[in-house]
């Protein structure tokens, strides 16, 4: 749903005081012991942002894709780390639900997934599949009434604090590739389910991924997501939806990035001048603004056709092609403006430079963007 005008800014006003007041003086701190404060936790819940994209009936602020991708923005002003605690609920690990779950489904997941009661991961990704998503391994064979799960899952955001997964399985093993693969619901705390050591991260202290594991784990089938064979689709939606959002944050990165720097630039002085005053510097500064001005206007623009109920497969890879590209050169120049003090850890600079790398792999890395715009490209014949 699209708030006026007035709303949204309002929403967008909260948002950007929350992250300059609250969240941008703690993150040395978050980075330093690689955990958000609870508190600021319960702060997130209390201003809706766990439940941005979720339906109104079911508690949540149900934003439109636009406006969703403009609160993102703001959102990645601060430490990425702080957005992922809440990113798996709004994007990847609610959405499926949102879009291919039953009214019984939605009833006793989406309250407590909006309030932020409930953590959602989404269980995809795999040690043999990872690019090749229809390439999953795990299991999930037809048992009676049940569903009974084998198999391990990679790389799991949030998978330490989830209370709600939405699994991949391959519930037909004649099928190989997408066809054979269903998506589930599955709680944490079903016997044989077990969640791995948070893995030591190049960026994103704060932010957990984990393997998770099952073994025999038993699920009704009531707790499919969508039809059998299904599940594949179930996950190339979400993540349609879900590269919009990250293309906004890596925006958001970006602006603030750039902010850091022209505030950097006009006080640090050199051959008597501040460096602001060097084309050179100039130079960097507009290649970067002319970057993420062209990111920003490709994100709202796509946004805006999957608010009009368009297909945006081809949009929302091009915007997550082109926006995590464009974080990871305005973060390199970011460093080269501050030189030395960009290297070192007190300005933050090399923090955000190694915190932006993932934006380039997760939710589809840039090759597998180019994969989806050249095939759709063709599709539409141009
Ligand atoms: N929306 C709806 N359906 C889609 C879809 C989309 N965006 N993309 C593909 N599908 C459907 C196809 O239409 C096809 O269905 P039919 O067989 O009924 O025609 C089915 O899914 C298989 O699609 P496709 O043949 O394109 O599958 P591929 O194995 O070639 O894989 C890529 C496609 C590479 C694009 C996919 O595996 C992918 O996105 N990989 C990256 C995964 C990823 O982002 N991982 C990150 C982990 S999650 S943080």
């Amino acid at each position: 749903m699209a708030l006026d005008p007035e709303t949204r800014d309002q929403l967008i006003d909260t948002v950007r005081r929350f992250v300059a007041e609250r969240l941008r003086p703690l993150e040395a701190q978050v980075a330093e012991d690689d955990a958000i404060p609870e508190s600021v936790l319960a702060e997130m819940r209390a201003l809706g942002l766990y439940g941005l994209s979720i339906p109104q009936e079911y508690g949540g602020l149900d934003l439109s894709m636009e406006d969703e991708c403009r609160v993102a923005i703001e959102l990645g002003r601060a430490s990425p780390a702080f957005r992922s605690a809440f990113g798996t609920n709004v994007g990847i690990g609610s959405q499926g639900l949102v879009m291919f779950g039953t009214d019984a489904q939605k009833a006793r997941w989406l309250p407590g997934i909006a309030s932020g009661e409930i953590v959602t991961s989404f269980a995809l990704t795999e040690p043999e599949a990872g690019s090749d998503s229809a390439a999953v391994r795990t299991r999930a064979i037809k048992d009676g009434d049940d569903y009974v799960l084998n198999g391990t899952k990679r790389y799991i955001t949030n998978a330490n604090k989830a209370g709600l997964f939405t699994v991949m399985a391959r519930t037909d093993p004649g099928i190989k590739g997408a066809g054979g693969v269903s998506a589930f619901l599955v709680p944490r705390n079903l016997p044989g389910l077990s969640i791995g050591k948070p893995e030591k991260k190049m960026g994103q202290q704060g932010a957990h991924i984990c393997d998770v594991t099952f073994e025999d784990v038993r699920v009704p089938a009531e707790s499919r997501l969508g039809e059998e064979g299904e599940g594949f689709k179930v996950a190339m939606r979400v993540l349609d939806r879900g590269r919009l959002h990250i293309s906004a944050v890596c925006v958001g990165v970006a602006e603030r990035l750039l902010a850091d720097c022209v505030a950097y630039s006009a006080e640090r002085k050199q051959f008597g001048q501040p460096i602001a005053a060097f084309q050179l510097i100039q130079g960097m500064i507009a290649d970067s603004k002319t970057e993420a001005l062209a990111a920003r206007a490709l994100i709202l623009e796509s946004a805006r056709g999957r608010d009009r109920g368009e297909n945006v497969t081809l949009e929302a890879a091009a915007a997550k092609y082109f926006a995590s590209e464009m974080v990871g050169r305005v973060a390199d120049r970011a460093v080269q403006i501050f030189g030395g003090a960009g290297y070192v850890a007190d300005h933050g600079i090399e923090r955000l430079y190694r915190d932006v790398r993932i934006f380039r792999i997760y939710e589809g890395t840039s090759q597998i963007q180019q994969v989806v715009i050249a095939r759709e490209t063709m599709k539409r014949g141009g």
